[in-house]
């Protein structure tokens, strides 16, 4: 008797053992439950980043994020809050587009718990910018002496290193571009999204 009969022996008489079971075989079976398969859980991570002046960091003229490098995993979602104790404005031109919120879940950011979709102008401090992401959070001038919060979740759909960049002119020189802008740790830094 090869394997293949045994098999379809043992289905006829699972078959005929339900079809002459007491008339309640119908409603076994449909009591029976399929096999699902389910998705993994959506993943959602809290990173938060600070913005210190050059002043709190002994380094005048060089504010800086820290950290300026974090990972998360692919297919995340992230909330990221960043503080910023940076009471000096980097205005930007009245038409840049790093004055708008871009790349959220939601399509806004949280100032301080207030939903805005743009700062302005003449406000900016500096900006969270991941053109890998389309991700632009624009951060405005804290108080003096105190600090502001921004607050804002976006997903992470691709794995890599994701260079971000402040877009505000916030470094050294007389463009300030210089200093701080172009070196890696104060107003640049990378995401590393580890592949799941
Ligand atoms: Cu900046």
């Amino acid at each position: 008797m090869n394997r293949s009969f045994i098999v379809k022996s043992a289905l006829l008489s699972a078959t005929v053992f339900l079809a002459a079971g007491c008339g309640t075989a119908a409603a076994n079976g449909a009591s029976s439950t399929p096999a699902v398969s389910h998705p993994a859980a959506a993943v959602t991570v809290a990173r938060s980043m600070t913005i210190l002046t050059g002043k709190m960091d002994g380094k005048p003229g060089w504010p800086k994020y820290t950290p300026s490098v974090w990972a998360a995993p692919q297919g995340s979602t992230v909330t990221l809050t960043i503080v910023s104790h940076d009471d000096g404005t980097a205005p930007l031109p009245s038409n840049s587009p790093y004055t708008k919120v871009s790349g959220t879940v939601t399509g806004n950011e949280l100032v301080d718990g207030k939903a805005v979709t743009t700062v302005n102008a003449q406000d900016v401090a500096h900006t969270f910018t991941v053109p890998g992401l389309n991700l632009n959070l624009p951060i405005p001038v804290a108080p003096t002496g105190g600090t502001v919060t921004v607050k804002a979740t976006f997903k992470l759909p691709k794995s890599g290193t994701f260079d971000w960049q402040c877009e505000a002119p916030c470094g050294t020189g007389s463009t300030g571009w210089g200093g701080p802008m172009i070196t890696p740790g104060f107003m640049e830094g990378s995401i590393n999204i580890t592949a799941q």
